[in-house]
């Protein structure tokens, strides 16, 4: 320890104001920034009591299991950037005494206009248009006839935080909503689904929004976009993870399905070629909560989970599987 702030290890790109305002309270370790990783590592192994982690697309990000926690002895805190944590092993920190937090709420609204934008994209081909624009088709006619929202029913696959943000801008288009989730959520009006494959046979919009990791993983599997139907659309902003991707690509070039709108994917950021070359998707590089206002409340609930903790009052959103006390 170089003074008697607590030490902290920044693991991923964090926006430049977050690194300063813990660079004032911390003293902060930045894992990116160094040539030897395995060397400085071990170099603070011993200090290091908290981590700040993004949920990020460079490759030299890691995940933060348990052997990766095991370095570090004195370890209490992971403060995570993002509502969805599954880079983390919440499991195995809650059972070794280590507190993970996220940051849930300040991004719904965000990622629930992201969800809708790429929505109307993709039913109604918005970019495939523009680029028939850029290329001069336009002068050698129209561009064709689309899909419509219109007499769409669209089946949430989650009701939580930014699912129910979702819904609510739905009801504003006029389009019924349906859901599924393990469970009823309670206090929302729209019909509840127990089996998703019911879901998806009485719909013609899936949106995947429940968290990534081993209890999503290919939820979305090739019976499920059967039961979609070659009317249906796709549209996935939880992680690429929760929909069997080869299914995807299998469905969508055979036309099983009508089209795809997707921010997340299973190997980020490689996104298959195959995907790439389609006519049919609408792709994002994950950029959900992508905003400089929703990225900075996001960065600021990172900075004030680990002041509270440090101050001694515990931090303000932890995960649920770990203690809420430091
Ligand atoms: P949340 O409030 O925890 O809601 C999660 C929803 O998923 C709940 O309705 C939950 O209901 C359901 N669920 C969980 N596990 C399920 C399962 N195995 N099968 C079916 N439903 C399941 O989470 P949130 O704040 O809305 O965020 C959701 C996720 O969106 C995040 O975890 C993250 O992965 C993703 N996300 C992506 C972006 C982006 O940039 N694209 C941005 C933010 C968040 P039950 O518990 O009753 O099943
Ligand atoms: C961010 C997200 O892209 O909150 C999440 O779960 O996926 C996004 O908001 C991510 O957290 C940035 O690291």
């Amino acid at each position: 320890m170089s003074d008697n702030r607590p030490d902290l290890l920044v693991v991923g790109i964090f926006p430049p104001q977050v690194v300063k305002a813990l660079q004032s309270k911390f003293s902060v370790h930045l894992m990116n920034e160094s040539r030897d990783v395995d060397a400085f590592l071990s170099g603070i192994a011993d200090q290091v009591r908290a981590i700040a982690v993004t949920y990020s697309s460079t490759p030299s990000n890691r995940r933060i299991d348990g052997e990766f926690m095991r370095q570090f002895p004195k370890l209490e805190i992971v403060a995570s950037f993002g509502v969805g944590y599954d880079h983390v092993d919440a499991k195995w920190a809650g059972a070794h005494g280590i507190v993970v937090t996220n940051t849930p709420d300040v991004l719904n609204e965000e990622v629930a206009d992201t969800a809708l934008g790429l929505l109307l994209c993709t039913v109604r081909e918005l970019p495939q248009a523009m680029r028939y624009l850029q290329d001069d088709n336009w002068r050698r006619g129209n561009y064709p006839l689309t899909a419509t929202l219109r007499d769409r029913t669209v089946g949430l696959i989650g009701m939580g935080r930014i699912g129910q943000a979702i819904a609510r801008r739905l009801e504003a288009f006029a389009v019924p909503v349906v859901y599924h989730s393990r469970r009823p959520q309670v206090g929302v009006p729209y019909r509840y689904f127990s089996r998703l494959l019911d879901m998806a046979q009485s719909v013609d919009v899936l949106i995947v929004i429940v968290p990534g990791g081993a209890g999503t993983r290919n939820l979305v599997n090739a019976e499920v976009l059967e039961a979609l139907g070659p009317a249906g659309i796709l549209i996935n902003v939880a992680r690429g993870s929760v929909v069997d991707e080869s299914a995807l690509i299998a469905a969508l070039r055979d036309k099983k399905i009508l089209s795809a709108g997707l921010d997340v994917f299973v190997n980020e950021p490689d996104v298959p070629k195959e995907l790439i070359e389609m006519h049919n998707v609408v792709l994002l590089p994950h950029v959900g909560s992508a905003s400089i206002y929703t990225r900075a409340a996001m960065g600021q609930l990172v900075v004030d989970n680990l002041l509270s903790w440090a101050s001694g009052k515990g931090p303000l959103t932890p995960v649920p599987e770990t203690p809420a006390m430091p």
